[in-house]
């Protein structure tokens, strides 16, 4: 049984919210990494975690970064283009660790500017950052002391780049949280995920081969540890494919965390509670899940740089991903993959300002907003039973308008010209005025029998997304 079987089997994964590759376009699916057990929830009264969850839940928009050694090959190796992710290239093409290795050699992102990253993050709208200081391939993006497969050890750059980014976040006010794949290091003979050097990591019975606690033990524990004591103060830590990751790993990794930094927020994907739900990659659930949870997303089809893959997401598909996942009670984490030089790939970066620039007008309806009163609004699933590529019922999205809340207002953002008079759902609450978020023109309303309908000026303000504004009597919607 391989591992995604055997963790259906355990019933661990839950609807859409599975860690794994879900999501990701069909090409790339046929040769994406197998999907990985998802997520449980520290208990939900704990007030501790309510506590660290409570600026997770007003930024609602971050900045994912994938950068390694990966960004040199950049999808080829040896002339051939190799499919899939760029940063499972030493995967996918079965690359020896000792040849692997050269690569560090030609890792010198000259290029690289701490307070430009930070500044982009800023000019985007995010209000936090995530980077990758471990990826699969163990090379870490800081001085260890405990490995020198490291940036400042094995590279002509040898400067500590986390070192640089956590003082650049600290002077801009910008949470910073480091990625770090606990799990699978294909650079160590104990680390799991590297079976073309080291064999398997299982046998046929399950049975572990390789001596993955001393991994764990001698690399994973002591950098989480030095991320946690050496970096000032770490937003959180987003763990990643918990292969053989038993309660009792997953349990000293927790220890480690909240020892050293009790205020650190623990992603969804260590393989025990963490603070909240991390879904699939890309993967965005049709209904409003329970609780704090978060979505990992690439803006092309990679995480880490490949110059084959320009099919960047636009400004409008970002801006409409943003506004269905926070009008779920999300957040969206969406991803950049700086090229070897350092420099992250300019298309991208156009992109992310421009969602930043709608958001300096409309991110009330965004940074602390809360969900949609209805969700109907978000589609439904297929009547027709049709399955998704990940065997889930198929969910048919609607994408014309998305509601979020702050006490008192309704956000309502349109992405799309309503053709009639707009007919709020059902509500009880009077309505007290409507305005354009924008420029705070008023927009003209009917009383509808129960209903009160819109009729919002066109065309619109902003043919991105328009956001009209509701106020109504009371804090909370009452349907
Ligand atoms: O295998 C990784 C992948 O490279 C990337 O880091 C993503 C980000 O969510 N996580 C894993 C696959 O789910």
């Amino acid at each position: 049984m391989n591992s995604t079987v055997r963790s259906l089997h355990r019933g661990v994964i839950v609807g859409a919210l599975v860690a794994g590759v879900a999501g990701a376009p069909p090409r790339l699916l046929a040769q994406a990494p197998a999907p990985t057990p998802t997520p449980t929830l520290a208990p939900t009264d704990d007030p501790a975690r309510a506590q660290r969850l409570a600026w997770f839940k007003q930024a609602k928009y971050g900045m994912f970064i994938h950068f390694g050694l990966y960004a040199v090959p950049a999808g080829e190796w040896k002339g051939r283009a190799i499919p899939g992710l760029g940063e499972w290239i030493m995967n996918r093409a079965k690359i020896p660790v000792a040849e692997y290795e050269l690569l560090a050699k030609q890792f010198n992102p000259v290029k690289f500017n701490a307070d430009e990253w930070v500044q982009l993050a800023q000019d985007a709208g995010m209000k936090y950052m995530v980077i990758t200081s471990k990826h699969h391939d163990g090379f870490a993006l800081f001085d260890s002391k405990v490995s020198t497969w490291d940036i400042v050890d094995a590279t002509p750059f040898k400067r500590d780049l986390l070192k640089e980014l956590a003082a650049a976040c600290q002077r801009k006010g910008m949470p910073l949280g480091f990625y770090y794949s606990q799990a699978q290091d294909w650079h160590e003979k104990g680390g799991a995920g590297n079976d073309w050097d080291f064999g398997p990591d299982q046998g046929p019975d399950g049975k572990e081969l390789k001596d993955y606690d001393a991994y764990l033990r001698g690399k994973a524990e002591p950098q989480v540890k030095e991320l946690l004591t050496s970096y000032g103060p770490v937003a959180l830590i987003w763990f990643d494919t918990p292969r053989m990751m038993s309660k009792e790993r997953g349990q000293r990794f927790v220890d480690i965390v909240r020892t050293l930094q009790p205020k650190t927020l623990i992603d969804g994907r260590l393989g025990v509670a963490g603070d909240y739900v991390s879904t699939g990659d890309n993967v965005i659930p049709g209904t409003a899940p329970a609780d704090a949870w978060e979505v990992p997303a690439t803006i092309n089809h990679t995480w880490g740089f490949r110059k084959d893959d320009r099919d960047w997401k636009s400004p409008g598909d970002i801006t409409f991903k943003l506004l269905d996942i926070v009008s779920k009670g999300g957040n969206y984490l969406l991803n950049v993959g700086p090229m070897s030089d350092g420099v992250i790939p300019p298309a991208s970066q156009a992109s992310l300002r421009e969602v930043g620039r709608w958001l300096k007008v409309n991110g009330e309806a965004v940074y602390g907003a809360g969900p949609s009163p209805w969700g109907d609004e978000a589609g439904e699933p297929s009547a027709r039973g049709t399955k998704d590529l990940r065997g889930q019922p198929l969910f048919l999205s609607r994408n014309e308008w998305r509601a979020t809340t702050k006490p008192g207002r309704i956000y309502l953002t349109f992405f799309q010209e309503p053709r009639v008079p707009f007919a709020l759902p059902p509500l009880k609450n009077a309505v007290k005025r409507v305005y354009r978020l924008a420029d705070g023109a008023p927009v003209e309303t009917k009383a509808d029998g129960e209903r009160t309908s819109l009729n919002i000026a066109r065309p619109f303000l902003d043919p991105m997304a328009t956001v009209v504004v509701v106020e109504i009597e009371g804090e909370a919607v009452t349907k």
